[in-house]
């Protein structure tokens, strides 16, 4: 065995230590990353996400704050997307995290949409029938449109990381 290879086995063990001591917490308090090139109520807010998975069940609470408080009433689609943040780039999130064959609906994916306050925060909370493995899925994504019953919610402006 390589010593390259050997460093990179001893960094995932130690991953793993560390995700078990949190107890596999997921949990991340970030800037939204800006994946829209147009102004948008996301830019400049914050993120508070967390996220449990247990007993054929994932329950997820967002929390947004610093939203555009000259567009409170406006409700706002945001999913669990498999893919990562990456700014100015909202297709690397990919599509919302799914059921396998499943139809999109609230009960095979998870769909957060929060109606902006006078405060200029947000909160979501999901709880679905299905739990997400470890590795398959990576982000909350943000978009301009409530979420239809087909599960389009329109652009995406704003994206939180959160490491399932
Ligand atoms: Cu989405």
């Amino acid at each position: 065995m390589n010593t390259h290879r050997s460093m990179v086995m001893v960094a995932i063990l130690a991953l793993g230590l560390v995700s078990t001591a949190a107890g596999n917490a997921i949990f991340s308090k970030a800037p939204l990353s800006d994946v829209s090139s147009l102004a948008d109520p996301t830019d400049g807010a914050w993120a508070v996400a967390s996220a449990k998975v247990s007993d054929g069940r994932t329950s997820v609470v967002l929390n947004v704050k610093d939203l555009d408080r000259s567009e409170a009433g406006r409700r706002l689609g945001a999913h669990v997307h498999i893919g990562p943040c990456v700014a100015e780039n909202g297709a690397a999130a990919l599509g919302h995290y799914k059921v396998a064959g499943a139809v999109a609906s609230p009960e095979t994916e998870v769909w957060l949409d929060f109606t902006i306050t006078n405060g200029g925060t947000g909160h979501a909370t999901a709880v679905v029938p299905f739990e997400i493995a470890p590795g398959a899925a990576q982000s909350i994504m943000v978009h301009a449109l409530e979420t239809q019953s087909t599960g389009f919610a329109g652009a995406r402006l704003g994206c939180i990381p959160l490491e399932f």
